[in-house]
């Protein structure tokens, strides 16, 4: 096991990045609630974000998906975050909500449609070279719904010619991660279902492409620390979008659902050495706080991540190595369940101390008065949402 002194280390240096899309308005397919003080636009996210990285210590980053955080002058929404202690995170671009794109968007059977999409791609490239961020985060929600729809092959195909043109756009500090997703919105069959594929094609692509793992997109019971393992045994887990599932792609709070699940994850992590910067695996959260505050939200995801850390920081790698060469199968398992019940509150509450940051983020967050200020001072304009 790690000395105290080089677990709070590792816990200090984490970083977490948020997505701005989680500060605005969400909800369901069947309604977007709407709640008081909501940003309007990507400047006020990134004042809301600052919170969570003021109150947390641990978030500097955030994620900007296009269009929904168009603006005209990037390098004037850099400076604001820079103003904050903040840095413009991954470019997530946005194929999924334009008519156009019905029947898909770089697999469409059109080649106009396509054309389309993959000049959307090349414009995040350059908002990326604007914001200085590296990496461009794929997920595309292209799809079938009935069989014989389209063509499963000429599919793959027509992906693979668009993600080389997006990967020969990127500079040599820029990098690609590739998200996949088991269904919805397509029902009957997705092109970029599972990390299998996603792999194959980061494979044909170059070094420079990696696996995005996006926790709730799985099928339920998927081992997805296996997933993790095996990724980072071959470099190319690129990083998460954190979430909780209880059924489908719920996008609950990380944590929430499965914190065991979570712990097994981070386990993977440390014991590859992948919670160092070195190693360049983005930790970040995709979530959708439709009921919830959203700030108070993301710090409790944002702990919620650092409580599995410290879990996983804790396990004791002699002792369980020395089981496992053995075959003792409870002893190994006893070493893995003794670090996940452990109570770290109190070694994170030093940790935040020592960050001279308040040791309960939350109730710090609720005395600060900011969620008194944004519903005052937010009172004209349309709100952030999904869509806008
Ligand atoms: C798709 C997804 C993807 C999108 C985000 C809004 O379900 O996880 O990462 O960019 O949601
Ligand atoms: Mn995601
Ligand atoms: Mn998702």
């Amino acid at each position: 096991m790690a000395d105290r002194k080089t677990v709070k280390a590792a816990l200090t240096e984490q970083r977490i990045e948020t997505p701005s899309w989680a500060y605005g308005n969400s909800g369901t397919r069947f309604k977007t609630f709407s709640q008081e003080g909501i940003p309007r636009d990507p400047f006020e996210k990134l004042d809301d974000a600052a919170q969570v990285h003021a109150f947390t210590g641990i978030a500097p980053s955030v994620a900007l998906h296009i269009p929904w955080d168009r603006v005209d002058d990037y390098a004037a929404l850099g400076a604001h975050a820079e103003s904050l202690g903040l840095t413009l995170g991954a470019i997530n671009p946005n194929t999924f909500q334009e008519d156009e794109y019905k029947l898909g968007s770089i697999c469409n059977p059109d080649p106009a449609v396509r054309r389309k999409a993959q000049a959307h791609l090349l414009e995040c490239v350059d908002i990326m070279d604007a914001t200085g961020s590296d990496a461009l985060s794929l997920w595309f929600a292209d799809g079938l719904n009935y069989p014989g729809q389209d063509s499963l092959a000429e599919r793959q195909q027509r992906l693979s010619e668009a993600l080389r043109v997006a990967y020969d756009r990127l500079g040599q500090d820029q990098r690609m991660l590739l998200e996949y997703k088991f269904f919805e919105p397509a029902f009957y069959a997705t092109d970029l279902p599972d990390w299998g594929t996603s792999y194959a094609h980061c494979l044909d692509l170059g070094e420079r492409a990696q696996v995005l793992v996006d926790t709730g997109h799985h099928a339920p019971g998927t081992n997805i620390e296996f997933i993790v393992a095996f990724l980072l045994g071959r470099g190319r887990l690129g990083g998460f979008h954190f979430n909780s599932r209880f059924y489908a792609d719920d996008d609950l709070m990380v944590g929430a659902a499965d914190p065991f699940q979570l712990f097994r994850i981070m386990h993977e992590i440390v014991r590859a050495g992948a919670l160092e910067e070195s190693a360049n695996v983005a930790f970040m959260l995709d979530q959708c706080h439709n009921l919830e505050p959203k700030i108070p939200a993301l710090i409790r995801s944002v702990l919620n991540v650092q409580e599995a850390t410290a879990k996983a920081l804790l396990v004791d790698g002699d002792a369980l190595a020395g089981a496992q060469r053995e075959g003792d199968v409870l002893g190994a398992n006893a070493v893995l369940m003794d670090a996940y019940n452990t109570d770290v509150r109190p070694l994170l509450a030093e940790v935040r101390a020592d960050m001279g940051i308040d040791p309960d983020p939350i109730a710090a967050y609720h005395r600060s008065g900011y969620a008194e200020k944004i519903v005052a001072g937010r009172k004209d304009g349309t709100p952030a949402g999904w869509g806008a």
